[in-house]
């Protein structure tokens, strides 16, 4: 077993992440039309406390000072997503010279304070106006996403080296761990996410030959699906072997898997285990799709906030383990299982062979301002403390990781959850938009500045 306290690589990339309509607000201002999600939020019922993205934490107008600090945390790295309808109105034609100015100015204030500029095309904020011509089920939505990825990368390559195409399918098609509808609330059909999925992984690929031919800085490329990790129950070699097994297989008909996803984006096609399992309603695939998808990807992002224990049965199949009671768990209600950083970046890297960053991770938690005015969250430090620890034994096993993104750099909106869950290192006062970095944003700018060392530290001893 490798020594555990060797250190990150040292260009190993810290940043934290956001996407568009969860900080930006501004919904309605210089131009910009709805996504399926301002649709979705007029919906009564819908989110919690009937909340929308139209403030947010009006990112738009308050960049500056989010990036001010974001510098003294000390962030290596920012990932964010552009809003393809404040570009778009219309999600295709026009374009909204106001909106694009914006990540403009963005991505020269991050660069201005030495951050690299991480950017997500599509964080689920789809625009409305290409929602009612099928969205992703159309298969032009191909076509509208290569058009608009053509139109962002002319503006900000010269700027942006890091590029993700997708934030998590597993979601935006319409299914998700507890098989919610996100917006725009159709319940689509299994046949019909699969359908959705394979037009969607063609964007990638589209959006990938774009980047690639009119890219002006040398491009990085990668997507960012929500990683599935299965986590062996116990150390016996069948429970690793379970785990992996389950990690890389399709074994029910639903779409919470990592290969159907990622299988045609690094293999150049979907696993033969998912077609039986999906029959039927497995995409129709025209010729050459497949060689559309798999397109060279410089990474994988994996976004990993949890795990699945899983253990061998007596048929020498995997299946899930129960997890003891009053197991530890966020105000999300998520279990916590910091080996899901072990063992997810692990099992993919073992399939693909690619470089990974963890493009997320990160807890929900009951944040609020002391009356010392700063907001204490020991429970975020020693999550993040704990999973950084089990990344960094992935690393020193072999794992090609090469980054890591803490989900969020501040509270936002947590989509159906609207404000209630608060993910942030920066707190967000909603009603004065007044911005609290809470001790976990000093904490990790600790970690950052010894580049991973001070996890060894006992942060509960020091003091301020
Ligand atoms: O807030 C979301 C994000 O938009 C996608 N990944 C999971 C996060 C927490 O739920």
């Amino acid at each position: 077993m490798a020594n555990t306290t060797t250190p990150f690589p040292d260009r190993f990339v810290w940043g934290a992440a956001s996407s568009a309509y969860q900080v930006e607000g501004a919904a309605h201002v210089d131009g910009r039309a709805d996504s399926v999600w301002d649709a979705y939020c007029q919906v009564p019922g819908t989110i919690f406390e009937n909340h929308t993205g139209e403030t947010a934490c009006d990112h738009y107008h308050r960049f500056k000072e989010d990036v001010e600090i974001m510098r003294r945390i000390g962030l290596r790295a920012y990932r964010f997503s552009i809003s393809w309808p404040r570009v778009l109105p219309g999600g295709v034609g026009e374009v909204n010279e106001k909106g694009l100015a914006f990540y403009d100015r963005l991505v020269d204030a991050l660069l201005e304070s030495d951050i690299a500029p991480w950017l997500t095309l599509f964080h689920w904020d789809y625009p409305l106006a290409l929602h009612t011509r099928g969205g992703w089920l159309n298969r032009e939505s191909a076509d509208w996403f290569a058009d608009y990825t053509r139109i962002i990368v002319d503006r900000l390559s010269d700027r942006v080296a890091h590029w993700m195409t997708l934030n998590e399918p597993q979601c935006f098609i319409g299914g998700g761990p507890s098989n919610l509808p996100l917006a725009p609330g159709h319940r689509a059909t299994l046949a019909e996410q699969l359908q959705m999925w394979h037009h969607a992984a063609i964007a990638h690929g589209r959006a990938c030959q774009v980047i690639r031919e009119r890219a002006k800085l040398k491009p990085s490329i990668g997507y960012a699906p929500v990683g599935v990790s299965p986590i062996p129950a116990d150390n016996q070699p069948a429970s690793i072997e379970a785990a992996r097994r389950a990690a890389t297989s399709v074994t029910h008909p639903n779409l919470w898997n990592n290969t159907w996803f990622n299988d045609p984006i690094l293999l150049g096609r979907y696993p033969e285990d998912g077609l039986r399992v999906y029959g039927a309603d497995a995409p129709r695939i025209q010729q050459g799709d497949m060689e559309i998808i798999q397109q060279k990807q410089d990474f994988l992002g994996l976004n990993i906030y949890h795990g699945l224990p899983t253990r061998m049965n007596h048929a020498g199949q995997p299946e899930e383990a129960p997890r003891p009671p009053g197991y530890p768990r966020t105000a999300f209600n998520w279990p916590v299982d910091p080996e899901s950083l072990y063992w997810g970046p692990r099992f993919m890297h073992e399939r693909y062979k690619t470089p990974i960053y963890i493009t997320e991770n990160g807890l929900s938690n009951t944040d609020s301002v002391s009356l010392d005015g700063k907001v204490h969250d020991p429970q975020r430090i020693d999550f993040l403390r704990r999973y950084l620890r089990e990344l960094r034994r992935a690393i020193a096993d072999g794992a090609d990781i090469r980054g890591y993104f803490q989900w969020s750099i501040m509270d936002n909106f947590e989509w159906l959850d609207g404000y209630k869950q608060r993910f942030g290192l920066v707190h967000i006062d909603y009603t004065t938009q007044k911005r609290t970095p809470k001790d976990s944003a000093w904490w990790y700018a600790h970690i950052i500045e010894s580049n991973g060392a001070a996890l060894e530290d006992d942060p509960f001893q020091r003091s301020g």
